[in-house]
C-alpha cells in the first residue's frame, strides 16, 4: 500500500492546529497531529517543505522504518519541531494500519490493559470560594481526579487559572492567546510558596482525603525551592506535582527527590526517549509527561512506558487543548494498552474544534475510552477546517517584580 498524497491542513476553530492527512493508493486515509503551541507554522513547512516530498510513494504499512528514516536520515535531530512533524506522520501510519486491520489501535498496541483511563481536569480559582466552585463544577461533569492551580495574593495572573478568558470565543486554553505578542504576567516564586500549601489545605478540608489532587508548578522553581514545596504539601497526598523546576536541568529533580516523597511528573516539553532516559532509570520521577504529538508518536511513546515499566514508573501524557483530538485520540489508545498506566489529562476541546474534529472517544464516569471505530477513530472535516485559517497566537512569558525575564 502506497502514500499517494499527505496535505498538511492548518485551522483554527478555538485555537491553532496542525494535522497532516495521509492518503494511500488503497483509498485509505490517516492523520496525525503536528501542533506546536505558538510555533506551529514552523512544522507546517517542515513537514510542507521536507517531509512530504519524501512520504510519496513510500509503503504506508512500514511504520516503524518510516519513523527511523525521517529520524536519522534528517541528521538534526530531535527538537520539537522535528519531533511534531514526525509525530504526525507516525500517527496518520497507525491511524492508516487500524483501519487497514478494521481494528482500533489499541488493539494493534496488545489490545487493552483496562476498562477506561483515569482522567483529570483542571480546576482553578484566583480566590479559594471560586475555586471550590470549579472543582465541584468539575467533579459534576464526572472527573474524579483534579488539578488545582490558584491566584497568588499579590500577583495579577497565574499560570493555570481559567478566568482569565471563558465561553465559546476564548481562545481555547486558559494562558494562551491570539495576539502578535506574547502577554506579560508577573511572578513572585516566594509569595507562591507561601500561599500554595494553604490552598491545599483547605482543599483537602472541604474535599476530604480521597479526592487524588494534582498541582503543575510550571517551570518556575529552583531546586531547593521544589523541594521545599515538595515536603510543605506532603500533608495534603498530592497525586502529583508536575514540572517543579525547568527540565533543561534534570540533575535538579535528584535534590528535590531527596527532599520529599510528594510524586513527580515531569516530561511535556520532552521530544525524545533519551529526554526521559536518567530520569526513569534513576527513579528521580514518578510519572512520564510526554504528549504523543511531541515526542514523535505513537511509536516511541510506547517504547518509553515500557522502559518504564521496568522501575514502576506510570503514565501521565500531557493532554492539554494544544494536543489536537488526533493526538489526544492517539495517546488513549497507548494508554489503554500499557500496563503501566497512570493518569491522562483531559482539558475537552471547545465546540468548534469538536465540530472541525469528529471524535469517537467517550468520557464516562471520570474515565476516558478511545472507542472501537478502526484506527484512531478521528475524522477531519476539511470545509470545516478551512472556514477558520491560522491565527497568530502566542503563549504568555513572566517578568519578576525588577523586571527579570523568569520561566512561564
Ligand atoms: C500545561 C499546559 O497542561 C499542562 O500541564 O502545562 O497547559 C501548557 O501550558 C501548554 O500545553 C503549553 O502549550
Ligand atoms: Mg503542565
Amino acid at each position: 500500500m502506497k502514500i499517494v498524497t499527505a496535505d498538511v491542513i492548518v485551522t483554527s476553530p478555538n485555537r491553532n492546529f496542525v494535522t497532516l492527512k495521509i492518503t494511500t493508493d488503497e483509498g485509505l486515509t490517516g492523520l496525525g497531529d503536528a501542533t506546536l503551541n505558538g510555533r506551529e507554522l514552523a512544522v507546517v513547512s517542515y513537514l510542507r517543505d521536507h517531509v512530504v516530498p519524501l512520504l510519496i510513494g513510500r509503503d504506508a504499512d512500514r511504520i516503524e522504518d518510516t519513523w527511523q528514516f525521517l529520524y536519522r536520515s534528517g541528521y538534526w535531530r530531535r527538537g520539537p519541531v522535528t519531533m511534531a512533524a514526525i509525530a504526525a506522520v507516525d500517527m496518520a501510519l497507525w491511524d492508516i494500519k487500524g483501519k487497514a486491520a478494521q481494528m482500533p489501535v489499541y488493539q494493534l498496541l496488545g489490545g487493552a490493559s483496562r476498562d477506561g483511563l483515569m482522567a483529570y481536569g483542571h480546576a482553578s480559582g484566583t480566590s479559594l470560594p471560586a475555586l471550590f466552585d470549579s472543582i465541584r463544577e468539575h467533579q459534576e461533569q464526572g472527573y474524579r481526579s483534579i488539578r488545582v492551580q490558584t491566584g497568588v495574593p499579590g500577583l495579577k495572573s497565574i499560570y493555570g487559572i481559567a478566568a482569565q478568558s471563558t465561553g465559546e470565543e476564548r481562545y481555547d486554553h486558559e494562558p494562551a492567546q491570539r495576539g502578535a505578542y506574547p502577554a506579560e504576567e508577573d511572578w513572585d516564586t516566594r509569595a507562591y510558596l507561601r500561599h500554595l500549601p494553604t490552598v491545599f489545605e483547605a482543599v483537602r478540608h472541604e474535599f476530604g482525603p480521597d479526592l487524588p489532587l494534582l498541582h503543575d508548578g510550571h517551570h518556575r522553581m529552583t531546586p531547593i525551592q521544589a523541594a521545599k514545596l515538595g515536603k510543605s504539601l506532603e500533608p495534603y497526598d498530592l497525586f502529583w506535582l508536575e514540572d517543579c523546576t525547568p527540565a533543561e536541568n534534570q540533575e535538579a529533580l535528584r535534590l528535590v527527590r531527596q527532599h520529599t516523597t510528594t510524586p513527580l511528573a515531569i516530561g511535556e516539553i520532552f521530544n525524545t526517549v533519551w529526554d526521559f532516559q536518567a530520569l526513569i532509570k534513576e527513579q528521580l520521577i514518578d510519572y512520564v509527561r510526554a504528549a504523543s504529538t511531541h515526542f514523535g508518536g505513537i511509536s516511541p511513546l510506547r517504547k518509553v512506558m515500557d522502559y518504564a515499566a521496568q522501575y514502576q514508573v506510570k503514565s501521565g501524557f500531557h493532554g492539554p487543548t494544544d494536543i489536537s483530538p488526533v493526538g489526544l485520540a492517539a495517546q488513549m489508545h497507548v494508554g489503554l494498552a500499557i500496563h503501566n498506566f497512570g493518569i491522562q489529562e483531559y482539558m475537552q476541546h471547545g465546540a468548534r474544534t469538536n465540530a472541525v474534529f469528529q471524535q469517537s472517544f467517550t468520557f464516562a464516569d471520570g474515565y476516558l475510552h478511545p472507542g472501537d471505530l478502526p484506527g484512531l477513530g478521528v475524522e477531519l472535516d476539511v470545509d470545516e477546517a478551512g472556514r477558520y485559517p491560522y491565527e497568530v497566537a502566542y503563549l504568555p512569558y513572566n517578568r519578576l517584580a525588577d523586571g527579570t525575564v523568569h520561566d512561564w
